[in-house]
């Protein structure tokens, strides 16, 4: 079947925050289609790949015209006759059109859609699921899930500092039933909030509402609603996105809810508490993304007890992760297709967190769509984990059903990641057959 692009058409469709953003649609000469859809943050790290919103005050400066507007003119142009099947070069040429450090002259969102949907289509002529096309004969794990409980920070009006609190189903020994165990903590920790008169809907990403005094709070009622779900300790672990660039200022993290603040080295003393009274095993960006020395002395601090994850901080950018490993800066990573602005890109930046030995994270954002294609990535990667918000809303809940269909069709030969995913190399042994560091952890 022949991969010739013969057609990229791009429109305006609304996330689920109800904001604009760009679909695109990628048809080869031999039939075969793809669709991307690209999400959006809200907490975003300043380097990025940007999208283009235009300006004016129409749709709150949201609108995405002039992105529509250059996948149907500069990048259809760029792309017909294309090989689809050669990935690296369809996005090599996105990458050279727009020719800016953060995809800004035709829009990260305009890119990654298109790149995406390149990839679907390229999956679609082989008659294959994406998470087959992209593994192709190499083994594959069902991810273990982060799956946020209660949503702060920019994703609920920074009601709370904190801008995730997540729970890992790390007992669990299949995806299946990793998703009976979440849905057992999320009802738990409703029904714990209804009780304390506290229960007001939930956030962005479908974690509940962060109706709290203090940032700890939300930590005890995690830690509560475990409990209560009846799991015992080390089955469900805690994790923690704190998003510090969110609210450092002037080289001090300032709580808001608290009216509290600290220096790099006190801030570090704080989550280091919270990571011995909780059962924390992730923390991804515990400072600030402009805070180099504050992510190596945390990492540092912490050792291979717990996974330190860098999100703004490496903004899915191979070379800033391999400079981040070379100074201990993390041990794992986030991928998020869209802040790279291209697949290829985000294929690099696995790779140099896997030559790092680091743990690997494929995440949505807090803008997301129907599109389901992260559940994909991680499998087809396998990245061992993912994490796309809580457990409540569909385009939550889409991408762990689809995690869910995947288990099934892969039948007796499923593998799911469980506890292993907490383990750096563990997806570089699978692979090559070398035995994995393991970690403490
Ligand atoms: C994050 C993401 C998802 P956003 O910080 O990890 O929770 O948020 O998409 O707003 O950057
Ligand atoms: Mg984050």
């Amino acid at each position: 079947m022949t991969t010739k692009i013969v057609r990229v058409t791009g429109r305006r469709i609304w996330d689920s925050r109800g904001r604009p953003t760009v679909e695109v649609d990628v048809e080869f000469e031999g039939g075969a289609k793809g669709r991307g859809i690209a999400p959006a943050g809200a907490s975003r790290g300043s380097h990025e790949a940007i999208d283009l919103r235009d300006d004016g005050g129409r749709l709150g400066g949201f609108d995405v015209s002039a992105a529509v507007a250059n996948v149907n003119g500069e990048i259809a142009t760029a792309l017909a006759e294309m090989d689809g099947a050669d990935q690296r070069a369809v996005d090599e040429r996105l990458v050279a059109l727009d020719g800016t450090p953060q995809k800004s002259r035709l829009g990260g969102h305009a890119l990654i859609a298109t790149s995406m949907a390149v990839l679907h289509a390229a999956a679609s002529a082989r008659g294959l699921p994406l998470w087959r096309h992209l593994a192709g004969e190499a083994p594959v794990r069902l991810p273990l899930p982060q799956v946020q409980i209660f949503g702060g920070g920019a994703h609920a009006g920074r009601r709370v500092d904190i801008q995730d609190f997540l729970v890992m189903p790390v007992g669990a020994r299949s995806f299946d039933e990793a998703m009976v165990m979440v849905a057992e903590v999320y009802r738990a920790a409703g029904e714990l909030m209804r009780a304390a008169g506290r229960l007001c809907g939930v956030a962005d990403e479908g974690g509940w509402w962060p109706d709290f005094k203090a940032n700890e709070e939300a930590l005890d009622m995690v830690a509560r609603s475990i409990e209560r779900a009846g799991f015992r300790k080390g089955e469900v672990v805690m994790a923690l996105d704190i998003a510090a660039s969110e609210f450092r200022a002037d080289g001090r993290y300032r709580l808001g809810l608290e009216n509290r603040e600290f220096d790099t080295a006190a801030w570090i003393e704080v989550v280091l508490g919270w990571t011995r009274a909780y059962p924390i095993v992730s923390v991804e960006d515990p400072v600030a993304e402009d805070d180099p020395e504050g992510m190596r002395a945390f990492t540092a601090a912490v050792g291979d007890k717990v996974q330190v994850i860098g999100d703004d901080f490496l903004v899915t950018s191979a070379a800033r992760i391999a400079d981040a490993a070379r100074e201990g800066q993390c041990n794992a990573v986030l991928l998020k297709p869209n802040q790279a602005g291209t697949i290829t890109e985000t294929v690099e930046a696995l790779a140099a967190a896997r030559e790092a030995g680091w743990t690997t994270v494929v995440s949505a954002r807090s803008g997301e769509t129907e599109d389901v294609a992260i559940a994909h990535l991680a499998v087809g990667w396998n990245a061992g984990q993912l994490k796309v918000g809580s457990f409540a809303r569909s385009e939550r809940m889409a991408k762990w059903n689809e995690c869910l269909r995947i288990e099934a069709e892969l039948g007796s030969s499923a593998r799911f990641a469980g506890r292993e995913a907490l383990q750096g190399d563990q997806a570089k042994s699978a692979s090559s057959g070398k035995t994995g560091r393991g970690t403490s952890r």
